[in-house]
């Protein structure tokens, strides 16, 4: 890529988050932004002014070299220093202030770019703090979607919906058993986390072609799998009973019988083949141990999303190297829920695996650990200090996780209770080699 393509990358990536930022802030008015939708989420103004801080911090102090726009407020910014719940109460600034400062900040980030020659050390001139900083304000993104969802009152959210099945998608594919190259030595936006590349041998396994769908969930539901202690582990069952678990959230069940689903303020029956989502990852083990079969671990997860076995190399994602389109998957936003399974068929693995990027986070049966040679870059507060916690990771992202922030190495990571985020699952199973 040269100097000016990677310019205008990032000027498109940079300007898609911002597009979004603000589309998900201005819909709603200035009490809402400020008010505590959840426990668990930050008020919208704070996540706002966040990416803003981030962005001063990492993007025009560190790499710019420049002067502190906001040195005040670095402290109520600072995600460790705070916790979520308690961010309602700090001096935050206001939602126009919040938008005057970031806009302050983007117009130093412009400055930056315009004086950068994007040459010295390896990382480095690849832009990797540009696409660092979009990665992070579309996470932020996902993260004020999510709020967005928690939210009562009216829709003010809108957009199309996502396409119905194309194809008939059902069963498993086998991924035979080999090495495959894990992670990324080469991906110049790769986070830390994802890299070095390694080897990684995976036995023969089975995993499903498609993410398990509402219909599928229902029939755990209604045969007792909420209320069968033995298909869930001792920590699993502790946390479904405090926190009354009995459907995945944002479902009701009415007197005849019918689920329905609330998705951003909208209540609609459930659509029988869409990946479910806002299940924990307690309740994703639960299904598999009800199903007879298990959560992929996160080397099978990635060797089904990027292994071709023709040509026995790693690619960036399911379909190949090509970056995605609306053809491929569901990211960016462009609907608001998962498509229905079978919708994506030009989104296929080479061996068959549908729904891999993009529609619904996938738990795996995976701790969040460091790869072997991991070095954390530029900072240990994005991956290092997460790493050995209570966190499972997820794979392929989401309908609301944008592109710049979602391919075949892509890690994320989440405690096993949360679901908030939009979360689903598919299964694997061991298979004896033939
Ligand atoms: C990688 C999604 C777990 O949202 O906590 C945002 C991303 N890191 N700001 C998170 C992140 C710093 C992170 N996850
Ligand atoms: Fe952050």
């Amino acid at each position: 890529m040269s100097a000016e393509q990677l310019r205008n990358r990032i000027e498109t990536v940079l300007g898609r988050s911002r597009a979004r930022s603000a589309a998900l802030t201005d819909c709603v008015d200035e009490t809402e932004l400020m008010a505590q939708h959840s426990p668990l989420m930050s008020p919208l103004v704070w996540d706002l002014a966040h990416i803003g801080s981030q962005e001063e911090l990492w993007l025009v102090r560190d790499v710019g070299g420049r002067d502190p726009v906001r040195p005040d407020i670095d402290e109520l910014y600072d995600a460790f220093k705070h916790s979520r719940s308690s961010r309602t109460s700090l001096p935050l600034l206001t939602p126009d202030e919040a938008r005057g400062y970031v806009q302050t900040v983007r117009d130093r980030a412009w400055d930056v770019l315009d004086r950068s020659t994007f040459e010295g050390r390896p990382v480095e001139n690849h832009g990797f703090a540009f696409g660092m900083i979009a990665q992070h304000e579309q996470q932020h993104d996902e993260t004020m979607l999510a709020t967005h969802q928690l939210r009562s009152g009216p829709a003010v959210l809108a957009a199309p919906a996502p396409p119905v099945s194309a194809v008939q998608v059902s069963g498993e594919a086998i991924i035979s058993g080999g090495s495959f190259s894990m992670g990324t030595s080469l991906d110049p936006w790769a986070l830390d986390n994802e890299r070095p590349a390694h080897t990684v041998h995976v036995p023969t396994f089975a995993m499903d072609r498609a993410p398990i769908t509402n219909a599928q969930f229902v029939e755990f539901i209604e045969d007792g799998g909420y209320r069968r202690r033995d298909l869930w582990t001792e920590k699993g069952w502790q946390h479904r009973v405090e926190a009354d678990l009995s459907a995945p959230q944002f479902w009701e069940r009415d007197s005849d019988g019918t689920w329905w689903r609330r998705s951003f303020g909208v209540r609609r029956p459930v659509r029988p083949h869409q990946p479910v989502v806002h299940v924990c990852w307690f309740e994703a083990d639960a299904y598999a141990r009800w199903a007879g079969k298990r959560l992929p671990t996160e080397a099978e997860w990635e060797k089904a999303a990027r292994f071709d076995a023709t040509t026995g190399t790693s690619r960036a994602y399911p379909w190949g190297d090509a970056q995605p389109t609306a053809a491929h998957t569901n990211l960016n936003q462009r609907h608001l829920e998962p498509a229905d399974v079978g919708a994506y068929p030009d989104g296929a693995s080479a061996d068959g695996v549908h729904h891999l990027i993009g529609d619904v986070w996938e738990w795996t049966s995976s701790d969040f650990e460091a790869y072997p040679g991991f070095e954390a870059f530029p900072y240990a507060e994005y991956s290092e200090v997460f790493l050995r916690g209570d966190y499972k990771v997820l794979r392929g992202g989401s309908f609301g996780t944008d592109e710049v922030a979602c391919r075949g190495t892509f890690r994320n990571w989440d405690h096993p209770i949360r679901r908030q985020i939009f979360s689903g699952f598919r299964l694997a199973r061991d298979v004896e080699p033939s």
